[in-house]
């Protein structure tokens, strides 16, 4: 049965709740809707009705299509000024001996270690520390691009440039303008957490506030230029903060239709300092992917980092509301590795990344970091040495 006849069945059930069959009626028509009935989806929208309405909107933007691409990551450093307390990877500057800290040479050489790779994004994000300034992420940057102009540097977050442009005592109109000219390309999602004071100042006081991570990811997208926003769910926060979070995304986004992607990251409690927190279920991970599809409707993609949450979690995702699964990666991020993820050596072949889309039905298309088509696997079977070659339609389970 096709997405639109599901959601078409749903707003004939008499016995549905008429709050929800309201929302129901205002996304089959297209209509956005509000803060309240986005705090009401999350008390009382069960995960089939959730998933009929975010399958509808992601069938409607994208058909079967599911992104993902080549890439790796580059973490200068696990040292970091700030005291995040879900954070598993960071070590305090006092304990540096249990820390790694890359050098500019040192990550241009795992650059270099790519050139014969068909990756086409790397992607910086680490600690804050005070000698990583303004000047030695430009200087990077710089070196990157001109080692190899065509790879795509996505890198830091607010956190970062908040802490470097202030050192340097340089606005965020003008400390944007500066990194685009040294060579960065778009901004990673990080950062964000949870927007709303009460939960913020409690897990991630001392860094960047909401206010001030949305006022520079605003100054880079004033540049012509793309970013991604995350939302660190399922720990101390209630659902009217998940709200307040998405609600401050959707007006930005109105704004500047800057933002390409969403990302719900789900925390982990492996090694932090909250770690008696417990982890979500799987169903309120599929449902918050749900209700942030259908909140966000003019954000034109949602994410499943699989390297967190599993492949067979990312599996399912795809029929709530996710068109898109990140990437490679290569084994290079031990963001989520530290915080107790499945994924303990985090890495996919473009194969293993093709066969789990096709494997759940779905249209596999590499892409780059903005969207456009790279390789479409929707007629490729891989060969024994795993070379992808155009052929018959692959067999596919059928779903309905
Ligand atoms: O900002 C840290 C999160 C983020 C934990 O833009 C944790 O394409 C869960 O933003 N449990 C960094 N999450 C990673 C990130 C990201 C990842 C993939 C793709 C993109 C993108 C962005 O990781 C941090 C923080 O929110 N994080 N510790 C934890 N224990
Ligand atoms: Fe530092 Fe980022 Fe960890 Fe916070 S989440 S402690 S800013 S590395």
């Amino acid at each position: 049965m096709d997405a639109e006849k599901r959601i078409t069945f749903l707003l004939e059930d008499k016995k549905l709740d008429v709050q929800l069959n309201t929302i129901a009626a205002k996304v089959y028509h297209g209509e956005r809707i509000s803060e309240s009935e986005g705090i009401l989806l999350y008390e009382k929208g069960e995960l089939g009705y959730l998933g009929v309405l975010a399958n509808f909107i992601r069938e409607k933007r994208h058909g079967n299509i599911t992104y993902f691409n080549r890439n790796f990551h580059i973490e200068p450093t696990n040292l970091c000024v700030y005291d995040c307390k879900f954070c598993s990877y960071s070590r305090m500057i006092k304990h540096r001996e249990d820390g790694w800290e890359a050098t500019m040479e040192q990550m241009l050489n795992q650059v270099k270690s790519y050139d014969n790779e068909p990756v086409t994004e790397v992607h910086i994000v680490g600690g804050v520390l005070p000698q990583y300034n303004m000047s030695f992420y430009m200087d990077l940057f710089t070196a990157i691009k001109k080692h190899r102009p065509s790879l795509h540097v996505k890198a830091l977050t607010p956190v970062e440039y908040h802490y470097i442009f202030k050192k340097a005592k340089v606005d965020y109109a003008t400390g944007m303008a500066m990194m685009k000219d040294a060579g960065l390309d778009s901004m990673p999602g990080g950062g964000a957490e949870i927007f709303h004071p009460e939960i913020r100042e409690q897990i991630a006081k001392d860094k960047c506030n909401a206010d001030q991570w949305l006022q520079i990811h605003e100054a880079w997208h004033n540049l012509g230029m793309y970013s991604n926003a995350t939302m660190l769910y399922g720990h101390i926060e209630q659902y009217r903060h998940r709200i307040d979070h998405l609600e401050r995304l959707r007006q930005l986004q109105d704004k500047t239709g800057g933002f390409q992607t969403f990302i719900p990251l789900k925390f982990r409690n492996k090694d932090n300092q909250m770690s008696h927190v417990p982890e979500v279920s799987v169903i309120e991970d599929l449902r918050n992917y749900a209700v942030s599809r259908i909140y966000l409707d003019n954000f034109p993609h949602i994410k499943a980092y699989w390297a967190m949450i599993s492949r067979e979690t990312a599996q399912l995702a795809l029929s709530f509301g996710v068109d898109d699964i990140d990437g490679t990666l290569d084994d290079t991020t031990k963001i989520y590795s530290m915080a107790g993820a499945e994924e303990q050596r985090p890495a996919m072949s473009t194969r293993e990344l093709v066969e789990l889309i096709k494997n759940v039905g779905r249209h596999p298309v590499e892409r780059d970091t903005l969207y456009r088509v790279i390789t479409d696997y929707k007629d490729a079977i891989f060969d024994e040495e795993g070379g992808a070659k155009q052929a018959a339609y692959y067999q596919l389970p059928v779903l309905d």
